[in-house]
């Protein structure tokens, strides 16, 4: 008997951009949820923040339906949206174990952590702070995160790769922890933020850069 609450439905709001959505649309593809990928337009994003359709302002969202195709419920952020389909899935991607559930979710919120200050790099004005006066500025600030905060946050997740005996993040099965990491090193590494240069993360540990290498093999 599906447990109460269990969505057998999961429909997704996100841009048509890996971002936030490539570790749900992973995690959909894992646990193989009957699962629909909207690909929002900016100006549907907008329109769809006007009518209330976005609880904080933000993609994505999901929308969690039961098997009778009655409307759960519809939350944003990627976490809350990635614990939710794995725990409607048979924890496929978590764990029913109380003490490893907790373990991953505490890599899930470290992925926040690790890679907070780089993406506040690139979009400033949203936590508030001035725009770069140059491209030179903005290019010394990147390289300024990725040596300061970044190098350092690294060096913790370097170190549960190799204390891992199954070689996902949280030594367990492969996890939504690493479907968020794996997503958002992809991204840093591929070449795409300026001051970054691709491959940035490769000569920072052998490890980090063949679990990089799965997720580009396995996901992208
Ligand atoms: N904490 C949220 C952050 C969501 C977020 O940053 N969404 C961005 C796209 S990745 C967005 O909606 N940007 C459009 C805007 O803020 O106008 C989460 O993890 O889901």
């Amino acid at each position: 008997m599906a447990a109460r609450g269990e969505a057998s439905r999961v429909k997704l709001f996100y841009f048509d951009i890996r971002g936030k959505g490539a570790p749900i649309r992973w995690l959909a593809a894992q646990t193989g949820i009957e699962f629909e990928d909207v690909r929002v337009k900016r100006e549907e994003f907008h329109a769809m923040r006007d009518k209330g359709l976005t609880p904080f302002g933000q993609l994505p969202v999901a929308e969690f339906y039961d098997k009778d195709n009655n409307l759960l419920c519809r939350i944003a952020q990627m976490r809350a949206i990635l614990r939710y389909m794995a725990r409607s899935s048979g924890n496929k991607g978590y764990s029913s174990d109380l003490a490893q559930a907790a373990v991953i979710d505490s890599f899930l919120d470290f992925e926040e952590d690790v890679f907070n200050a780089m993406r506040s790099s690139i979009f400033p004005a949203r936590i508030g702070l001035p725009e770069y006066a140059s491209d030179e500025a903005k290019e010394a600030m990147r390289r300024k995160v990725a040596e300061e905060v970044l190098t350092p946050k690294l060096a913790y997740l370097i170190q549960a790769l190799e204390n891992s005996k199954s070689g996902w993040i949280a030594g367990g099965d492969l996890s939504i922890a690493d479907l968020a990491l794996g997503s958002s090193l992809m991204w840093l590494n591929g070449g795409v933020v300026d001051g970054v240069p691709a491959g940035y993360l490769d000569g920072k540990s052998p490890l980090l850069k063949e679990y990089i290498a799965r997720f580009a093999a396995e996901f992208s």
